[in-house]
């Protein structure tokens, strides 16, 4: 199966709650690489580029105002078959209704505050990487 690298975000509601660890372990756990990282705070205005897809879904501006409310954690995770992977490890995007042990089911508060981000394809990932770090910041 082929290494790929994916696109990770802890959102708002990890940092605030002090669980980038807890995340992390899970993260690792499943076998993912952590391959470069770091914290930053979102502006309204990345969080919008960021988000441009849901543009004109009812829950946009919730999306970026919570996306921007604090501290995130950005990273780029590398494994077997990372995309789908980190999916199945993050759960559904709804935390009800994700299957357990996943991080979304242990820690997420709502459909909102869901606690991570991944990359849904191979073109999204590259996208989203680039548009957060430079080469020379992912170390495999
Ligand atoms: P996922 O993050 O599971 O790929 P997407 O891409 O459908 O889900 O949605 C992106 C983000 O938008 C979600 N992580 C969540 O924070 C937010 N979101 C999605 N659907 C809703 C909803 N019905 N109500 C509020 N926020 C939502």
């Amino acid at each position: 199966m082929a290494i790929q690298r994916t696109f990770s975000i802890l959102k708002p509601d990890v940092t605030r709650r002090n669980l980038t660890g807890a995340v992390n372990a899970k993260i690792e756990a499943a076998g993912l690489r952590i391959v470069a990282q770091k914290r930053v705070h979102m502006t309204r205005g990345q969080a919008e580029t960021f988000y441009a897809v849901h543009k004109e879904r009812p829950f946009f501006g919730e999306l970026v105002d919570q996306m921007s409310a604090g501290p995130v954690v950005v990273q780029v995770l590398e494994g077997e078959n990372a995309i789908l992977k980190y999916r199945e490890v993050m759960g559904a995007t709804n935390p009800e209704k994700a299957e357990a042990g996943t991080i979304r089911k242990e820690f997420a508060l709502n459909m909102g505050e869901n606690s991570v981000h991944g990359s849904d394809a191979e073109e999204t990932a590259a996208i989203e990487i680039a548009q957060w770090f430079a080469g020379n910041e992912i170390v495999g």
